[in-house]
């Protein structure tokens, strides 16, 4: 692996419901540690795609009375979409039912097989359809009303005795307990950590990775009879999109990073890495589980009808505003409630009144003032030593804050910059300054002007859009920057002729 890479998934999502709010949420989460690592000046791979075999897969078009691979192929569209809508700079879009996908799946079967690690025997126990998993006697519950059986995520479970084909887990639970006390930050956060830990502690059973009730999936290798379990054949998908099992996947994998939400963390942190140590792979270095959405303080779910659909929200607020407000407002990691009121509050404060105002207020009064010109930068005096020096000293800590994935932090320490430049100009007045000295005014608003370019330059990660709208203002592209120039002056354009801003953010009443 070459050390100037950098690979970041999102999970594959299902294709057998319209995409929603959740779904944007790890996709732009993964989107911004994509452009940062990008700006950063690492080769980047950003994957994300969709997940379209198994039972819930086919039953859906059943229900729809499609044909499945019609089906598959149209709310994969649905995804793909969605990329464009939410502006991913995604590289790869991976469906799993390509052919290439099929190929790395049923490589990866045949080297198992051939390491012993699978074995042919029967399956009898409960099986989660909407959660595509197996469970365990102990975890299953009896609805008291409907008198049906539910899995600990609240899904209904059916009985399922059939011919399968295990995985020898079982064998792997001291070397995955091993190999998390060797890698402290494979699993994040730590509450997470713990909690897969302590599960693979009570004991792993042999897991079943193939059916054959229903054939909706990827082949089994010599037994037609089989398809894969839907779970190994996702999970493959990390490979199989990066070239797998072609030498050139190994540009990119160990992979850095794989995003999810807590709903599948023991899926990628136990599974997957008894996986491919099984298979002679390496594992990838991290896994992060966020936290859940809710809506308004309930539970987000088609059969209470207040799913929210980004397209939505991005046409009332701006898609911007999403990535921001969604990052912003819960800890990654943590669980959090969507509401109009909180997403318009930070616009009106966070936004308006913090960033747009700075930006706002003193490009406006270069261009009514200095006709839009800045001169070279004369004297850097005691007191601006501060905020000159501010962005070059937050690098590091941002820096640190997203190899944890911690979003909100990287915003924090963002808007105490912004917020520190609001207060060089209240201390500083250069509608005063305008009067009295305008060499000094002339500096001062330069200083300003470069400082609004290094918050755009870390805004870009985060809002895209409106990051190069403020640096297009002041003559510049993100195209042109990286994180690189956080640390010089010499990128400032004093050619260019500063435009008057519109309003960058307007106040929601
Ligand atoms: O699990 N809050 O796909 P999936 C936050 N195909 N995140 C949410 C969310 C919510 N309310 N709802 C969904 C699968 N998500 C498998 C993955 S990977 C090899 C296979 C997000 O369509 C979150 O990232 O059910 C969650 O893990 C994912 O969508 C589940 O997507």
């Amino acid at each position: 692996m070459n050390n100037n890479s950098f690979f970041v998934t999102t999970p594959i999502y299902y294709v057998n419901d319209s995409p929603h709010i959740g779904h944007a949420y790890t996709s732009i989460a993964c989107d911004v540690i994509a452009r940062f690592n990008r700006l950063n000046g690492k080769k980047t791979m950003f994957l994300t795609g969709t997940d379209e075999h198994g039972l819930k897969i086919e039953q859906a078009a059943k229900k729809k009375n499609m044909d499945t691979k019609k089906f598959v192929d149209q709310m994969s569209l649905d995804f793909k979409k969605l990329t464009k809508i939410l502006n991913l700079s995604n590289d790869f879009f991976v469906r799993t039912t390509e052919t290439y996908h099929k190929k790395a799946s049923q490589h990866i079967w045949k080297i198992l097989k051939k390491n012993n690690e699978i074995y042919l025997d029967k399956y009898k126990g409960w099986y989660s359809i909407s959660d595509e998993a197996y469970f365990n006697d102990d975890e299953i519950t009896t609805d008291e009303k409907t008198k049906k059986k539910i899995a600990p995520s609240g899904n209904e479970v059916q009985w399922v005795e059939e011919e399968s084909y295990f995985f020898k887990l079982s064998k792997w639970q001291d070397k995955l307990l091993d190999f998390y006390k060797k890698n402290p930050n494979f699993i994040g956060p730590d509450s997470r950590r713990n909690e897969v830990i302590s599960f693979v502690k009570n004991g792993l059973n042999d897991l079943s990775i193939s059916r054959t009730t229903f054939s909706w999936g990827v082949e089994v290798p010599d037994d037609k009879k089989h398809v894969m379990y839907v779970w190994l054949d996702a999970l493959i998908n990390y490979l199989s999109a990066i070239g797998y099992p072609d030498k050139k996947y190994k540009k990119f994998w160990p992979a850095d990073v794989h995003i999810v939400g807590k709903d599948i963390i023991r899926f990628h942190a136990i599974y997957w890495p008894a996986f491919l140590l099984a298979a002679g792979i390496e594992p990838p270095k991290r896994i992060f589980a966020h936290g859940w959405w809710t809506n308004e303080g309930k539970k987000i779910s088609k059969s209470l009808g207040n799913v929210i659909d980004p397209n939505e929200i991005i046409k009332e607020y701006g898609l911007d505003t999403l990535r921001f407000f969604l990052l912003r407002e819960v800890p990654f990691g943590n669980d959090g409630d969507f509401s109009k009121n909180s997403l318009q509050r930070r616009i009106n404060n966070d936004l308006a009144n913090d960033l747009g105002n700075l930006v706002q207020r003193v490009l406006t009064i270069v261009d009514k003032n200095l006709d839009g010109k800045l001169n070279k930068i004369k004297k850097i005096r005691k007191n601006d030593k501060k905020i000159y020096d501010y962005p070059k000293e937050i690098l590091k800590k941002i820096e640190i804050n997203y190899e944890k994935q911690e979003f909100h932090k990287v915003i924090e320490t963002i808007w105490k910059l912004i917020s520190e430049a609001n207060k060089y100009v209240d201390e500083n007045a250069p509608w005063q300054l305008l009067k009295d000295d305008k060499e000094r005014a002339g500096d001062v608003l330069n200083i300003l002007v470069l400082i609004i370019a290094k918050i755009a330059i870390f805004l870009a990660p985060i809002m895209p859009n409106i990051s190069e709208n403020i640096l297009n203002k002041i003559g510049l592209s993100i195209k042109k920057l990286s994180m690189k120039d956080i640390s010089g002056d010499n990128f400032l354009n004093i050619d260019y002729k500063i435009e008057k801003p519109e309003i960058i953010f307007q106040k929601i009443e």
